[in-house]
């Protein structure tokens, strides 16, 4: 039996380098089927689709920004009379509308129910929904190798926990992944790392609520020497000695959402003091060599037109070296999308312009076309013009700042090339 696993394109985001990432659904499903069955793998950010591979079933894995798309590529295989499953987080969201264009679809983790539906299709007696009846008691170690080592970033992502009881307006994981922080089993993990590439990209969805949890894992990474790049909010450098700790772990750069602290305009919803408790906490963290990728989000009724320039203001200010910029999108189910349609104020459901790089509701203090061209001109900004490039798709940034190397003689180079380059960087350092 062979399986066609497919990542689809994903909308428009103007930071390129972000497509040579290794993503760890599709390397999660492929290591929960069983040996004897042969897993094809396409990443259509990179490479056109084989649809004229010979297969016998086709899995295609989707968030909302790859929606339209891979309901494009399930009608194609489903005319070619190759049966299709969808699974992923929009899946997990919008189950109805998935089902629409499947077979069968996944809703939720797939630790338990891929190999069942395996099973299931091979007896001839597929049926059209998997549930996750229980969420998974480990996570499995994902077949990386899928990945053609040559053309991504040399970076695995490490998941120790999934969950998250904060629930904020904008994210769809507590719709997913449920609202309790599971934590895997730490020594498990551990095991792994000898086996992953040289960076390590810590995807946790709140690792920093549950400290006393995660030390005995942060004390094993520390032993491994593997530098890594996470996922916090500001409020991780209230504790000096939880960063210290993050330090000693090797911690090169962690994504942080500043919009919270920052991007509200600086207006009255937002005290100046505030503003300097942020910046206070942004140099306690690059202090430690830790570099902060900023995230700022556009878009809020708080905001108004002057958010874009004095974002970029402070984001100069305070050092950051990388900054992502996006427009508040309403994924399906979050809170924010139950507000904005009980307001009436989505304007579209096309899924293909919810990669945070459009506008597809109503704004409240500016309009759609303002806030569009305020979002591009604050990375027109933040990055220096000689990264930029116009495509038909829209601004590209060919930026690479947050890598833990020296970054000169990284240019911007076609598919394969950001991996070599980094490679040779890695090896011109380390020699
Ligand atoms: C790492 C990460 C990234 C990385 C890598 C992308 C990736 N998809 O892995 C990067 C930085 C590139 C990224 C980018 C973006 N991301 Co992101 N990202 C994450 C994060 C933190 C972890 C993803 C992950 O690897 N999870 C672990 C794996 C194992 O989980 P999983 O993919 O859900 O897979 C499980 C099941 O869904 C299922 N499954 C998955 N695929 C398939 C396929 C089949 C056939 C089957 C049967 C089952 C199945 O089985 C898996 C095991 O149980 C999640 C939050 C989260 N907790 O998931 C956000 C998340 C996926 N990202 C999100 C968003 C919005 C984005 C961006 C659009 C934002 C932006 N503009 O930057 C971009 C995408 C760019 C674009 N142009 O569209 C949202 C998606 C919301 C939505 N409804 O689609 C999430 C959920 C975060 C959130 N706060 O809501 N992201
Ligand atoms: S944005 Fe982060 S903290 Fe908020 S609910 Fe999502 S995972 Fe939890």
């Amino acid at each position: 039996m062979k399986v066609h696993l497919i990542y689809p394109d994903w909308g428009h985001f103007p930071l390129v380098y972000r497509r040579y990432i290794q993503v760890m659904g599709p390397a999660i499903v492929a290591s929960l089927t069983p040996p004897d069955v042969e897993v094809v793998f396409t990443d259509e950010r990179l490479q056109p689709i084989d649809f004229d591979m010979d297969c016998d079933l086709a899995a295609i894995s989707l968030m909302t920004s790859q929606a339209n798309r891979a309901y494009e590529i399930a009608g194609i295989f489903r005319q070619k009379g190759v049966p299709v499953v969808l699974g992923g987080v929009h899946v997990s969201l919008m189950p109805e509308e998935a089902l629409a264009h499947a077979d069968a679809i996944v809703i939720g983790e797939a630790e338990h129910s891929w190999p069942e539906l395996i099973r299931d299709f091979r007896n001839g007696v597929l049926r059209s929904t998997y549930f996750c009846r229980k969420p998974a008691e480990d996570i499995p170690f994902p077949r990386w190798s899928i990945f053609d080592r040559s053309v991504y970033l040399p970076m695995n992502s490490l998941q120790i926990s999934r969950g998250c009881p904060v629930n904020c307006e904008m994210c769809s994981v507590p719709q997913t992944y449920g609202t309790e922080f599971r934590m895997a089993d730490s020594a498990k993990i551990l095991e792994q790392i000898g086996k992953l590439d040289d960076y390590l990209f810590l995807i946790n969805d709140n690792l920093h609520l549950a400290k006393r949890r995660v030390r005995k894992f942060l004390d094993g990474l520390a032993a491994t020497g593997k530098q890594w790049v996470g996922l916090a909010p500001l409020s991780v450098a209230d504790d000096t000695a939880y960063l210290d700790l993050l330090k000693r772990t090797n911690c090169w750069a962690m994504y942080i959402d500043l919009s919270p602290w920052i991007s509200a305009g600086l207006n009255e919803r937002i005290s100046p003091a505030q503003v300097a408790k942020a910046a206070m906490l942004l140099d306690r963290i690059r202090e430690r060599q830790i570099k902060v990728i900023a995230s700022f989000v556009f878009g809020f009724d708080h905001d108004r037109h002057d958010v874009f320039d004095r974002t970029v203001g402070f984001a100069r200010a305070n050092g950051i070296e990388e900054a992502e910029f996006h427009i508040l999108t309403p994924y399906p189910r979050s809170r924010l999308y139950e507000r904005l349609e009980a307001e009436g104020r989505i304007e579209t459901r096309d899924f293909s312009q919810y990669a945070t790089s459009a506008v597809v509701f109503r704004p409240a203090n500016m309009s759609a076309r303002e806030l569009y061209d305020g979002y591009i001109h604050a990375w027109q900004e933040f990055y220096p013009k000689e990264t930029h490039e116009e495509t038909d798709k829209g601004l590209v940034v060919k930026t690479f700042a947050c890598f833990p190397l020296d970054r000169t003689g990284l240019g911007y180079v076609a598919a394969g090339g950001w991996s070599d380059a980094v490679r040779k960087k890695k090896a011109e350092v380390t020699a």
